[in-house]
């Protein structure tokens, strides 16, 4: 399987992840595609190879144009503010404040456009979610041309990120904006499997009202899980999208035995959709030693997930979302994709 990937990924360097009441070391780190590079290649997936730059068209074609300014210009303009520390927001338009308003200060628009702390904008960040975008779409091209599966390994990742909002370590959403290319280039219906750890609630958002896009997630229950305000089970999608967005919230602990079965109704949603690509929001969060989830994969349960997604017969696009265990990260990516490819 073709890998597309991009050095730039690495010019995110956050300090500060703010983690349950602490400042940490940002659980999504550069060494996460390193690792997966240096397995992807010890295990010989194939060929690795950098992606064009697409530019911000195919940005702004799912994305808010002043958001996009806003990522852009973030840190600059937080160290104009004479701040020191990474871009951590601090205040929200939270519930009776004015939602509908965008402050002049640096410190207003991060609260106005983050859904949540924990993810710092810092030098370097802007930069290298403009390689990750890139590296999804030179993914996506490629399969659209050849038919053949591929790998975008996207750093950082973007199921969170939504049509104005970034967090859950995700700036722009990668997924989305390859589907929205998929479709720009004659494919009718596109299906995006998410079966991260984490609700993917930009790319529900991105695409709620739509019928283009079946987007259907696996992940932990918002009950009791990030990002706790969307991801439930009642959120079918509005509009001509009713019935396009299907969340499968499971408890944690969930064995992969449940896992594997639900997913078999959500591969059956796809095929009777008739979607002509499927996009795989591939986190690998979902593996048993993951520090900030809870489900129950083992490393061999990976290989079962690739194989299993191979038999829907659909030509497939693979995009990094999470995956926080670092020692396994590699061989548990790298199983998917094999195990794909049996
Ligand atoms: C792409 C992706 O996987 N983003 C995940 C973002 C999660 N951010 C908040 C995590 C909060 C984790 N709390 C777990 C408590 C364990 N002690
Ligand atoms: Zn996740």
């Amino acid at each position: 399987m073709l890998t597309f990937y991009s050095a730039d990924s690495r010019l995110r360097q956050a300090r500060t992840e703010l983690h349950d009441g602490t400042l940490v070391a940002p659980f999504e780190c550069p060494e996460r595609v390193d690792l997966v590079l240096k397995q992807l290649r010890l295990s010989g997936l194939g060929e690795i190879r950098a992606p064009s730059a697409y530019g911000l068209a195919p940005v702004l074609a799912v994305h808010d144009k002043d958001y996009v300014t806003f990522l852009a210009n973030c840190w600059e303009a937080w160290l104009a503010a004479g701040h020191e520390g990474e871009a951590i927001p601090n205040i929200w338009p939270a519930r009776r404040m004015r939602g509908d308003h965008i402050p002049h200060a640096i410190s207003g628009q991060l609260g106005y456009y983050a859904l949540a702390a924990e993810t710092s904008i810092s030098a370097g960040t802007f930069e290298a979610a403009m390689a990750s975008k890139d590296v999804a779409l030179g993914a996506v091209e490629y399969t659209l041309q050849t038919g053949e599966p591929s790998f975008g390994l996207c750093r950082p990742p973007g199921h969170h990120a939504a049509y104005d909002q970034f967090g859950g370590y995700c700036f722009f959403n990668n997924a989305a904006i390859a589907a929205q290319r998929a479709l720009e280039s004659g494919k009718r219906r596109v299906a995006i499997l998410d079966v991260d750890f984490h609700h993917g609630n930009g790319t529900q958002q991105i695409f709620y009202r739509r019928d283009d896009v079946l987007f259907i997630s696996l992940h932990g229950d918002p009950e009791v899980t990030f990002p706790y305000y969307l991801g439930y089970a009642d959120e079918g999608g509005e509009g001509k999208g009713e019935g396009f967005n299907i969340n499968y919230p499971l408890p944690h602990g969930t064995s992969v035995a449940t896992w594997m079965a639900t997913l078999e109704q959500a591969l059956a949603k796809i095929q009777a959709a008739g979607c002509e690509l499927l996009i795989v929001s591939l986190g690998v969060d979902i593996f048993e030693n993951d520090p900030i989830s809870a489900f129950t994969f083992t490393s061999e349960d990976f290989t079962n997930l690739g194989q299993r997604l191979a038999q829907a017969g659909l030509p497939s696009v693979f995009l990094m979302e999470g995956g926080y265990a670092v020692d396994e990260i590699g061989v548990n990516v790298s199983n998917v994709l094999h195990g794909f490819e049996q």
